[in-house]
């Protein structure tokens, strides 16, 4: 309860911030997204993993202003870049009565165009299946909102889910990436995925792109986009900017 507090207090006295992780197309060369996630640099302390407090976020409550936060900050820092801006979405920030509203007003307030917004949900948010779940990204994909499924593979849902729940973007979950070059059943899954999401009009992503061994396995797989430690981690809005200065 003290680090809920924490978190609390971080929120009002506007400690955390939104770091940026770009995605290439898949020669490598062209920045065409990024990934936005939250970092908690406290002063004085260590900083935590979001691994840790988005969990307690959503046992207390404060997800839902933690949410709100990160959507508009990255509505407003993000609209400024000719990328696709993708968000983490909790499971039960999706399941709140009115989110796809709130999510459209908030891009209008913003000034931010729904066409570059991605919301990433999880095989969790799909398992569900609730009503409020479903209509959200119904709304969402009527406005021009994309929606990313993260970690594919990793859950129960996967196949089947995708025929009644379609989505703009599916994201192949880093453990496989990590073993293509080693291990011939991920990357027999890799081609799967990617097979699977091209016959579904998919986009497919990969995530955890370590290497140029990586990279070449997953353009020769078909993949359309890649994101990983190979090009960059996770950085502050000023460093996106100077990398689409430099890449021009
Ligand atoms: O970026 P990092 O490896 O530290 O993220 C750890 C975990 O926290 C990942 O599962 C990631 O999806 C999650 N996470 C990071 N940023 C956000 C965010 O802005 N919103 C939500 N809901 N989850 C996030
Ligand atoms: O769960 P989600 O995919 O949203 O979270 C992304 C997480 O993956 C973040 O914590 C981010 O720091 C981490 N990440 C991003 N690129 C790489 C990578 O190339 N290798 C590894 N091991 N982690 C990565
Ligand atoms: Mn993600
Ligand atoms: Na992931």
């Amino acid at each position: 309860l003290t680090l809920a507090r924490a978190i609390a207090a971080g929120l009002a006295a506007n400690e955390f911030k939104m770091y940026y992780q770009p995605q290439y197309d898949r020669t490598g060369q062209t920045m065409i997204g990024v990934e936005a996630l939250i970092r908690w640099p406290r002063p004085g302390m260590a900083p935590i993993s979001p691994a840790v407090f988005i969990p307690l976020a959503e046992r207390t409550g404060l997800i839902h202003p933690l949410s709100d936060w990160i959507f508009k900050t990255t509505m407003h820092e993000g609209k400024r870049w000719p990328l696709k801006l993708a968000v983490n979405a909790s499971t039960l920030q999706l399941a709140v009565p009115g989110f796809a509203d709130r999510t459209l007003a908030m891009l209008a307030e913003a000034e931010c165009d729904p066409r570059k917004f991605e919301v990433e949900i999880t095989e969790t948010a799909i398992l569900r299946h609730d009503e409020n779940t479903l209509k959200a990204i119904h709304d969402l994909r009527a406005a021009g909102v994309r929606i990313g499924l993260d970690d594919f593979g990793t859950g129960y849902s996967s196949l089947a889910y995708l025929r009644n729940f379609p989505v703009d973007e599916i994201k192949i979950d880093r453990s496989f990436v990590a073993s293509v070059d080693s291990a011939v059943d991920a990357a027999t899954i890799v081609h799967a995925i990617v097979s699977i999401g091209r016959a579904l009009g998919m986009k497919v992503v990969a995530e955890g792109v370590e290497t140029e061994e990586h990279r070449r396995f997953l353009a020769a797989a078909g993949v359309h986009s890649l994101q990983g430690f190979l090009f960059s981690t996770a950085v502050p809005a000023h460093e996106i900017d100077a990398m689409l200065l430099a890449q021009q």
